[in-house]
């Protein structure tokens, strides 16, 4: 029985911001396991699709002053064109807010509610009064009820990463406005992602992909799983069926958006849509580390929910970094696809080739100008380029191109060999395995090339110089074929310099140990140029600048939120007495009546003021600073005064001891 067609898809970028180096780190593995699964023999069909949906767009569109359509286009564009310029084909690029998305999530969610998966629930959702509306996600921000950080609606991203159901979030403000949310009820509809327990275990067990995939999601799935609420108070997004008044929550329609865009890419070249999402299949999801909890857990339950078949493989890249940092685009650790990278006129090649090779797929990549021109430099230029060239330039000097006769049976058994290997490592999806396999090939040719020596052998025996030169000519075509997916433009260089008028992806891997005709080819030129020293500190310096300047953005005093500038208790209070500390003589110990109670304060202000000069002073107090001894004396709040030499903060009317500053 032939398997199920395999269907690759990469996670949805969303449509709020350029392409970067973390995108092309899913991206670019996916496309090239697919030009090699292909190229295996496969029918494979590469879909994805920008995500439209979602509060931060929203949020962006509403800043940028453009509606969430225009600015999702103006992204999707955007995206399209990078990834065409990195040659990452996707045989379809769809949006999730085109048509065919929405009545999609729509029937998946009525089969969801007709199965029974799908409750309502009242929820206490966040509401600003001064804007009049509720504020779903990313609209309120305020502090996580886990781990205490400041959080998002949605996500606790900048402490424990908790997913956060509406309601949850403490301190509520509203984003646009700052004002303090209140939460109103709301009646919102839940998915029972709990039933899907006793689903899932056995589902996971099975689920191929990379290893870290499957082991976080064994893990979460281990603690209890929580029901969704899947959605949320927008005008934005796929409607709920049957309520005008709500979408559905973004990482609904969002996974939904694979089968429409298969459904899209089918109505386009006439195929059944169905032969990948029903029933059994080989659907294979890239996905970034970030949202395995999504897509090994949500996703299979709403799929499995709905009857749909479930997805055969999910693979999980790691995180990026760049100089060591975490990828921060806010503090300028980032590399941009087209103005760091492609618009500096560096080859998509060389990219493809580091992001692939830096290291293991599920691995943390950092990034580094330095790092990335040595690599290039070494490898690409050195190793390959270099034996595919001296083997061309040699067989074109003496022969007019490739010579006759057989090659050895030890050199296509050393391709063979190679070629097994390298499918070992992609059938798992080990890229930087298959790559490096690649590598030792070419090692490999150069060292026999390098031993053999034909530009000596020549002058005395030009047929065993033919020999090797054939060898090499082999070896530099299993080359070309093995490089495709991983660098698809060199190695149709390099199919073109071997004599071939044919696309290279379009034979199949095997074809590496069918020989090579006798004939005449052009004078080769390298396939690779090197990355000069000076290049590099330029894009280098580029990269520190950006650095530079976005510490200097972040070095001013940090915003604080109104809800903490609130935890401070200011006050007004009266000065009872006041007398020096012992042994100092910049304090004086002052007592204060701040209304409720009297309070001991040590101030330094025994330069500035007699005693008797503050008796009976209005002055301003923080009375919840944390009780601290000074020269060995309690001081129980601090008085406030402005400038070097400490001029007092007083009421400008008077006002009674224990006035809130507000
Ligand atoms: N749009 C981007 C992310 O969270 C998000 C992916 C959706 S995949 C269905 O990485
Ligand atoms: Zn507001």
């Amino acid at each position: 029985m032939t398997p199920p067609p395999l269907l690759v898809t990469c996670g949805l970028p969303y449509t709020n911001g350029p392409c970067h180096l973390g995108h092309l780190r899913t991206y670019v593995p996916a496309d090239a396991y697919v030009r090699y699964m292909r190229r295996m023999g496969e029918e494979v069909v590469f879909v994805c699709g920008s995500d439209n949906h979602g509060t931060p767009i929203v949020v962006s569109a509403e800043e940028t002053g453009i509606t969430p359509r225009a600015m999702s286009e103006r992204y999707h564009t955007h995206f399209d064109e990078t990834f065409k310029r990195m040659n990452v084909m996707f045989d379809h690029f769809g949006m999730t807010d085109n048509p065919a998305n929405h009545p999609r999530t729509q029937a998946i969610v009525s089969e969801l509610e007709k199965n029974g998966y799908i409750y309502k629930q009242i929820v206490h959702q966040a509401y600003c009064t001064k804007c009049k509306r509720f504020l779903p996600d990313r609209y309120v921000e305020g502090t996580c009820p886990h781990c205490g950080k400041p959080a998002r609606g949605d996500e606790c991203d900048q402490g424990c990463g908790k997913h956060l159901e509406p309601g949850e979030i403490k301190d509520p403000l509203c984003k646009v406005c700052g004002t303090k949310a209140e939460f109103r009820d709301q009646e919102h509809y839940f998915f029972k992602l709990s039933e899907f327990k006793e689903f899932l275990l056995p589902y996971l067990d099975t689920l191929r992909g990379t290893s870290n995939a499957k082991n976080y999601a064994i893990g979460w799935i281990k603690d209890e799983l929580h029901d969704w609420c899947i959605t949320r108070t927008l005008e934005w997004g796929v409607k709920f069926p049957g309520r005008d008044d709500l979408v559905v929550y973004v990482w609904v329609d969002a996974p939904i958006g694979y089968i429409a865009f298969t459904e899209e890419w089918a109505k386009k070249t006439g195929n059944d849509w169905k032969r990948f999402w029903c029933g059994e299949n080989r659907v294979t999801h890239f996905i970034g580390g970030d949202i395995i909890y999504h897509h090994c857990i949500f996703w299979p339950a709403l799929l499995k929910g709905a009857g749909y078949g479930i997805p055969h493989a999910i693979v999980a890249s790691g995180m990026v970094k760049v100089d060591d940092h975490k990828f921060s685009k806010s503090r300028g650790y980032v590399v941009w696809t087209n103005d760091d990278y492609l618009d500096k006129g560096l080859p998509a090649d060389y990219l493809r080739y580091y992001l692939l090779a830096y290291t293991s797929h599920t691995k943390e990549l950092n990034f580094s100008w330095k790092v990335f021109a040595e690599r290039i430099n070494n490898e690409v230029v050195n190793i390959f380029g270099n034996f595919v060239y001296r083997t061309l330039y040699f067989a074109q000097k003496e022969w007019e191109g490739i010579p006759g006769g057989a090659v050895d049976p030890a050199i296509t058994a050393e391709i063979e060999k190679c070629l097994a290997t390298v499918n070992g490592y992609m059938q798992e999806y080990e890229f930087k395995g298959a790559v490096d396999s690649i590598m030792a090939l070419a090692a490999f040719g150069n060292s026999y090339i390098q031993t053999n020596a034909p530009w000596k052998l020549i002058k005395t025996d030009r047929a065993a110089a033919a020999q090797v030169i054939k060898n090499c000519v082999q070896i530099t075509k299993a080359l070309a074929l093995l490089l495709e997916p991983v660098m698809p433009a060199a190695a149709q260089e390099c199919w073109k310099q071997l004599g071939y008028n044919d696309k290279v992806a379009s034979h199949p891997i095997s074809d590496a140990t069918l020989p090579v005709p006798e004939g005449v080819i052009k004078a080769p030129s390298p396939l690779f140029v090197k990355m000069e020293e000076d290049q590099v500190k330029e894009l280098d310096a580029l990269l520190q600048k950006r650095v530079a300047e976005a510490n200097k953005k972040t070095e001013k005093i940090p915003m604080v939120t109104f809800e903490e500038f609130q935890k401070l208790d200011i006050r007004t209070g009266k000065v009872l007495s006041a007398e020096p500390v012992p042994k100092s003589n910049k304090l004086l110990k002052l007592q204060v009546d701040i209304g409720s109670e009297t309070r001991q304060i040590v101030a330094g202000m025994q330069q500035f003021y007699k005693p008797e000069e503050l008796v009976g002073k209005d002055v301003v107090v923080v009375t919840n600073l944390a009780p601290a001894k000074i020269f060995g004396v309690e001081s129980n709040g601090m008085v406030l005064a402005a400038g070097d030499a400490a001029s007092l903060l007083v009421p400008f009317r008077p006002v009674e001891p224990g006035s809130k500053i507000r």
